[in-house]
């Protein structure tokens, strides 16, 4: 079983989760991707109808729509019944770390609406304590001065061993740009940060700072596909 074949195994057992009628978040990555595919495929089948699809980023949209499921967005659809959507970092508690693929800001916003969000990895993704996998912790901010902004987060997690860089295309070497037009300032922690709400807190109230990748109580369930198979947590 390859880790991708992990990811497929989490995400088809996520979409048995979807009814017809239902308005669904749809997750940005490699995992999620499966999910998409899968819920098209039922579509095809015949087996889920009236679908509406909220995709967390363009490049969703745009598997969405080659695949024609409908879509629409939170304007037109406030409350989401279900969403589905990989991580970067799982905890015990069931936060997350999300974002390394650059979506985090139209994630969070999708999975705060969502009436229920069902986490799907494979177990790589499980760590002891958020930020624990020593990989980025994604953190959303205005290009504007996105300098000062680096060093005010890493000055706030001094005592965690934090550092920071700016996320850069690797193609091009250029600063990264999300779908929103902002940059994304990569946190790295060598210990815990400890209170994670706390530190939500202080990275929120920094001016130019748009989103971390924090996903804190938001997920309402955590599929995980492992060698010794799939393990299903609902909060
Ligand atoms: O960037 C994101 O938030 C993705 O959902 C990420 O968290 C998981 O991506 P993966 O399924 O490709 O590992």
């Amino acid at each position: 079983l390859t880790q991708d074949d992990l990811k497929k195994i989490a995400a088809y057992k996520a979409v048995e989760n979807v009814k017809s009628g239902m308005v669904v978040g749809l997750g940005t990555g490699s995992t999620a991707k499966h999910a998409v595919d899968r819920i098209a495929q039922l579509m095809r089948q015949g087996k889920l109808k009236d679908i509406i699809g909220i995709p967390t980023s363009r490049k969703t949209h745009e598997q969405a729509v080659s695949l024609g499921i409908p879509l629409s967005d939170l304007d037109s659809h406030p409350v989401v019944d279900l969403a589905i959507d990989g991580a970067d970092e799982v905890d015990p508690g069931l936060n997350l770390v999300k974002g390394r693929g650059g979506s985090l800001l139209r994630e969070k916003m999708v999975e705060s609406a969502s009436k229920k969000f069902i986490v799907i990895v494979d177990e790589s993704k499980l760590v002891k304590y958020v930020g624990g996998s020593g990989l980025a912790m994604p953190v959303e901010v205005i290009p504007f001065c996105w300098n000062h902004s680096l060093k005010r987060l890493v000055s706030l997690f001094a005592d965690a061993g934090c550092v920071g860089e700016l996320r850069k295309c690797v193609e091009t070497g250029k600063a990264f740009v999300t779908d929103n037009g902002n940059y994304i300032i990569d946190l790295y922690f060598e210990k815990d940060m400890g209170d994670l709400n706390k530190a939500s807190d202080l990275i929120l109230r920094l001016p130019g700072i748009v989103e971390h990748g924090m996903f804190l109580g938001l997920a309402t369930s955590l599929i995980v596909a492992g060698v010794e198979g799939i393990t299903v947590k609902t909060k």
